[in-house]
């Protein structure tokens, strides 16, 4: 078959030998939800002639019970007819999207499907995301796409409780919602019912809340306004707060009011969701009749319970799950803390979604996964979460992540898979938590240094090592020069620019290692300042970008290949009796504009020249250009073209540091011109920055420093 269908489905027989048909009509049920049947016309040609296929909608006549489901479909089709069975609109839906799946088009523009029978429904009832993480909540346009995301992968839950939106949390949690973002919420809520998404909307009370009436009622007129805004599901967190809102009896009875005064008199809303203060094991009181017991026992038995599992950020088990469930006398809502990295926000959590116990299915109300702040890159993970929760025993997180690269980056599949195999361990956090990095590469680099160490040369190794580190370093450009997908780039841009140094640094350090295992110490020397110039740089990237104030920088490649390449700098470093420091060999570009980051700096004696442009550099506000300077080296003096339209917004400064900058005041008249000056004798960093509101054009002509 052209495609495989996704999620994998619980039964699905297809034959090999496929059928033609120009023309579909649909007949059966007649009030079946519109936007599957649009949807289905914009995949399949409608027509009425005598040979168009018969599409027949009916409702399920199996009644077992996992058809009871909602979301189940079964799907029979043949080169005579199609036969839909639902259980309710979202099983069409679903069932449409399997379709796209199985349709391909001959030259002629005819439709090729495979005959099939495909029996299908959820493992897990509640199935999606919870954009729950600390940071920058994602935008409107991100949320619109991630539903329609959602739709296309079978998951029908998303739930709204980003911890910096102050009406979800404190301190406005009582307030409404200003008019702009209570417009927004509604066109989302309507995007979520096209894709058959329930959009669940979390309060956050639980700082600041008073155990009394009036905020027992502040609870429901925020609900009922969320309902006037069209949300039908609804969802209170009590975690992440310490003191008065902890208490467990108050928790339910603020609960059991909202279920009794809310949910169960409005006749169209799903049941309550909360996430209670022990939401781990780790963190829960482990003594009998405590937090989770009390919840259990006062609750009522529709309100689904979150849970995060063992840890707040780690695996999900079945014991794990057994545990809690006994304590709060239901099935867990699982929270599953993945690919969120609001812990570690200098790092991309892009790998496999592992961990996940494939026999919990009847341990689990629900499967959700918190995301990174950053949407697209995030489907990876939410991809493979969504494959988990459908069909868990038929899960393989490899086969998914995979699956998950081809459709995130058809255009660049590869060069994305590359990307993602490297960035994917969060680095040393609070939470321990740890994921597999460079799998593949691993056992080779491990190889390469203990032969490395001995009397042989790794040739092997080294040549596999050549390859990947050269693979990585093209990447960036690929991914840039292929994908269409312009959101994504932007969000992983920082580690894109960093991954093409490391994938430079990389084939350097073999280079280097390779000489100086042949005794060739001249070249050896060569590499060894060649790549402490471009180990320099990465710490500039490091510096320069992502620089939030938890865990600022970009870090790729950090278990397994950059510790690979810091050992071979320092084995050869500590032999050859090399500079042990950081310190620069050479000058290089010091710049946080892409465009010009890996622009060469060309170095004849004491005259260091940025290699000029032909085409013209934009520069947004605060961005700069300059050079850093050799370590034994000092500036004379500096000589700029850079002529641009206006030159307002230029601002000279220097700096010993890179951290405080002097300014160089009246020197911008001399952008125009070839005048050199002369700059403070401590400076070691020189550079030109946009120091106005908006974005700048210039020519990048002449930028020449010569040290002393
Ligand atoms: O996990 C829960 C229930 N709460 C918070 C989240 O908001 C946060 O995103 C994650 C990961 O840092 N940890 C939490 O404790």
């Amino acid at each position: 078959i052209p495609t495989r269908v996704f999620p994998t489905p619980q039964e699905i027989e297809v034959t090999n030998q496929p059928f033609i048909s120009a023309d579909f009509r649909i007949t059966g049920l007649k009030s079946v939800d519109s936007v599957a049947i649009s949807f289905l016309k914009e995949i399949l040609p409608f027509g009425s002639t005598k040979k168009a296929i018969p599409i027949k909608i009916s409702l399920l006549k199996d009644k077992q019970a996992a058809l009871q489901r909602s979301g189940a479909y079964r799907l029979k089709i043949t080169d005579k007819s199609i036969s839909i069975e639902i259980k309710d609109d979202r099983s069409l839906f679903y069932a449409v999207q399997t379709i796209k799946q199985l349709v391909s088009k001959t030259n002629d523009g005819k439709i090729k499907l495979y005959p099939c029978m495909i029996t299908d429904y959820p493992d897990v009832a509640y199935r999606g995301t919870v954009e729950g993480f600390y940071g920058t909540p994602w935008s409107f346009d991100d949320r619109i796409e991630q539903l329609r995301f959602y739709g296309k992968i079978k998951m029908n839950t998303y739930i709204y409780g980003p911890k910096d939106d102050p009406y979800h949390s404190s301190p406005s949690w009582r307030e409404p919602y200003p008019a702009a973002e209570a417009k927004q919420i509604e066109a989302l809520v309507a995007e979520a019912n096209r894709n058959k998404v329930d959009f669940v909307w979390a309060i956050h009370p639980g700082k600041d809340i008073q155990w009394n009436k009036n905020d027992s009622i502040a609870v429901l007129n925020k609900f009922e306004m969320m309902y006037g805004l069209g949300i039908r599901s609804f969802a209170v967190f009590f975690d992440d707060i310490s003191g008065e809102g902890t208490q467990p009896e108050k928790q339910a009875g603020l609960l059991n009011y909202i279920h009794n005064e809310f949910i169960k008199i409005k006749k169209d809303v799903n049941p309550l969701i909360m996430c209670p203060t022990e939401y781990n094991k780790s963190w829960s009181n482990p003594k009998p009749n405590t937090y989770l017991d009390i919840l259990g026992e006062k609750l009522d038995p529709s309100i689904l319970v979150m849970w995060t599992g063992d840890r707040v950020v780690g695996d999900i088990t079945l014991e794990g799950l057994n545990w809690v469930n006994t304590r709060i006398k239901r099935n867990a809502f699982v929270w599953w803390n993945f690919p969120v990295s609001d812990y570690v926000r200098d790092h991309l959590l892009m790998g496999p979604s592992y961990g996940l116990d494939i026999h919990a299915k009847d341990a689990m109300s629900g499967f959700v996964s918190n995301p990174m702040d950053k949407p697209e890159a995030s489907k990876v993970g939410i991809f493979g979460a969504a494959m988990y929760a459908w069909n868990l025993s038929e899960y393989d997180s490899n086969k998914e992540w995979i699956a998950a690269c081809n459709l995130i980056m058809p255009e660049a599949p590869e060069a994305f898979k590359v990307f993602c195999d490297h960035n994917s361990d969060p680095g040393i956090n609070g939470h321990r938590y740890r994921r597999d990095e460079s799998v593949e590469s691993k056992p080779v680099v491990e190889k390469y240094l203990k032969e490395l160490s001995g009397d042989n040369f790794p040739q092997k190794e080294s040549e596999v090592l050549a390859c990947l580190f050269k693979q990585i370093a093209e990447t960036p450009a690929t991914i840039r020069a292929k994908s269409t997908n312009e959101s994504l780039i932007k969000e992983i841009d920082p580690w894109l620019i960093q991954f093409e140094h490391l994938g430079l640094a990389g084939s350097v350090s073999l280079k280097m290692a390779s000489a100086w295992k042949s005794k060739n110490t001249n070249d050896a020397e060569k590499y060894y300042s060649e790549l402490t110039s471009l180990l320099e740089k990465m710490q500039i990237i490091d510096k320069q970008y992502n620089q939030n104030e938890w865990q600022p920088g970009v870090k790729t490649g950090s278990l397994v290949l950059k510790p690979f390449i810091i050992e071979l700098y320092r084995l050869v470093g500590e032999d050859l009796k090399l500079s042990k420091n950081n310190n620069l060999a050479t000058s290089i570009i010091f710049t946080n504009i892409d465009q010009l980051s890996l622009v060469p700096i060309k170095t004849i004696d004491n005259d260091v020249n940025i290699v000029p442009l032909l085409e013209p550099i934009k520069i947004k506000p605060g961005e700069y250009i300059g050079i850093l300077i050799a370590a034994d080296k000092k500036i004379a003096k500096a000589q700029l073209n850079l002529p641009s339209p206006t030159r307002d917004w230029q601002c000279l400064e220097w700096s010993e540091n890179g951290q405080t900058w002097e300014q160089i005041n009246g020197k911008t008249e001399l952008m125009l011109g070839n005048e050199a000056f002369s700059v403070s004798p401590k400076a070691k960093y020189l550079r030109l920055r946009n120091d106005s509101s908006s974005e700048q054009i210039f020519n990048l002509k002449n930028f020449r420093i010569t040290t002393k």
